[in-house]
């Protein structure tokens, strides 16, 4: 009788730590599931879920943000609410591969009215919101010839409740590949518009191919009058309307998710993909040429001799990236963190995300800030992470599946945009706070 009481506890005793293990495995799969900060100052927090496959987002106001979804929906998140219904559904969005609904930008107005027959003078104050699509229908006042897909870039004004008045801005190539169409849009501090372009699996002047066709908007950033779609003042290419250069700030840019502006100085950074080499942080001044697809990563590792193996078009420059990944991973956005809400570490320096694992990097800005501060006994001060352990060293954030969009808020925290690969697309907002918080 004893033995099988002592038999009964023992069965019972190793029921109880099966069970207890199995509940602690699932904690343990719960916390991974979840966005993890290395640095314990500061934790990941679920703004909100339910996206299909977000790409972009921009702030309104301080209540406001939309987040763009790739299939053409724009929604509303309302003091953090995610609204049932879009604010706008774009009709005839084409969405295969990297093509959709890509990129977002807002610039708020105000007009200062003066009515001198009442005599009342007013301000006018408005939000005009900038879209990047893939669309595959006519535009009649645009180039598209019949059966030809075309990325276009639309100005709409926020009335308050939905988006009007939709003015095409740029009619763009998108094709023939599906993938490279770039997206991100970008307000600049001189209130001009920047919007970058991929290849397209093209082979121009504008991909470095001496004597191959010439400029076709790809593989460009492209800086235009917000209001009009005119070329920016002052580009750097060309000041001659007629000529196809003037629109452009950039060019040998292979493809990019990731645009953002120093808010120190107002200069330009992105973010490139290498097809298996070399991912990339760029420096982008005025008329910069960043290589493609003659160089992708730094020229002393790509078997060209000189910038002179390069298409150089008068008042262009080849700079290297100011910083690599050996390893292509799909780098996607670039933010500068405009507050010192997250401590003053992370004030005014960059954070980068990528989309095959959802890795959150960070990065400082070096004092002259054309480049990154990097220790000289770390394995990246050779501005190259050449593997996953190297990268592991500028890794802030993991386990956010896939990041799209990085945004400062009006509220001074980090926004970060999700997008599951796996999953559909299936897509989060989240923003990193002080633990304290
Ligand atoms: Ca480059
Ligand atoms: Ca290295
Ligand atoms: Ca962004």
């Amino acid at each position: 009788m004893r033995s099988r009481i002592d038999f009964f506890v023992i069965v019972l005793i190793i029921t109880l730590a099966i069970s207890i293990s199995f509940v602690s495995l699932q904690n343990t799969l719960l916390v991974f599931a979840q966005p993890t900060i290395t640095d314990s100052n500061l934790k990941a927090e679920l703004v909100v879920g339910g996206l299909s496959s977000p790409t972009s987002m921009a702030f309104l106001d301080d209540n406001n943000a939309l987040i763009l979804e790739k299939e053409g929906s724009v929604r509303l998140v309302s003091n953090g609410q995610l609204q049932q219904e879009p604010v706008l559904q774009l009709p005839g969005v084409e969405s295969n591969n990297e093509r959709g609904l890509l990129g977002i930008a807002i610039m708020n107005n105000s007009n200062s009215n003066s009515n001198t027959s009442s005599g009342s003078t007013g301000i006018d104050e408005y939000n005009n919101v900038f879209l990047y699509v893939t669309e595959n229908q006519a535009q009649t006042t645009g180039v598209q010839t019949e059966g030809e897909v075309r990325n276009r870039v639309y100005s709409y004004r926020w009335d308050g409740t939905s988006l009007t008045d939709p003015q095409l801005l740029l009619d763009l190539p998108s094709g023939p590949g599906t993938n490279h169409q770039g997206g991100k849009i970008k307000i600049g501090p001189d209130n001009q518009l920047y919007v970058i372009v991929g290849e397209m699996q093209r082979e121009g002047q504008l991909q470095n191919i001496k004597g191959g066709p010439g400029p076709d908007d790809t593989g460009v950033i492209i800086r235009i009058n917000p209001n009009n779609g005119s070329p920016s003042q002052g580009n750097p290419l060309s000041s001659d309307p007629n000529n196809p250069l003037s629109k452009y700030y950039a060019y040998g840019i292979r493809n990019s998710f990731g645009l953002d502006f120093d808010p120190v100085t107002g200069k330009l950074w992105d973010t490139e993909n290498g097809e298996d080499v070399y991912d990339e942080i760029n420096f982008v001044e005025p008329g910069f040429n960043s290589g493609w697809k003659a160089v992708m990563g730094p020229i002393a590792t790509s078997g060209i001799s000189a910038q002179s193996d390069l298409v150089n078009f008068e008042g262009s420059h080849y700079a290297d990236p100011v910083f690599s990944w050996a390893e292509s991973r799909g780098i996607t956005d670039i933010g500068f963190l405009k507050s010192s809400k997250l401590g003053v570490a992370y004030k005014d320096n960059i954070f980068v995300g990528d989309i095959t694992a959802g890795n959150l990097f960070f990065f400082k800005i070096n004092d002259d800030r054309t480049g990154l501060s990097l220790k000289d006994s770390s394995s990246l001060s050779d501005l190259i992470a050449n593997n996953d352990d190297e990268s592991s060293e500028a890794t802030l954030g993991t386990g956010f599946l896939g990041i799209t969009d990085i945004e400062t808020g009006p509220d001074g925290y980090l926004y970060i945009l999700t997008y599951d690969q796996e999953a559909d697309g299936q897509g989060s907002l989240y923003r990193i706070i002080p633990s304290t918080v």
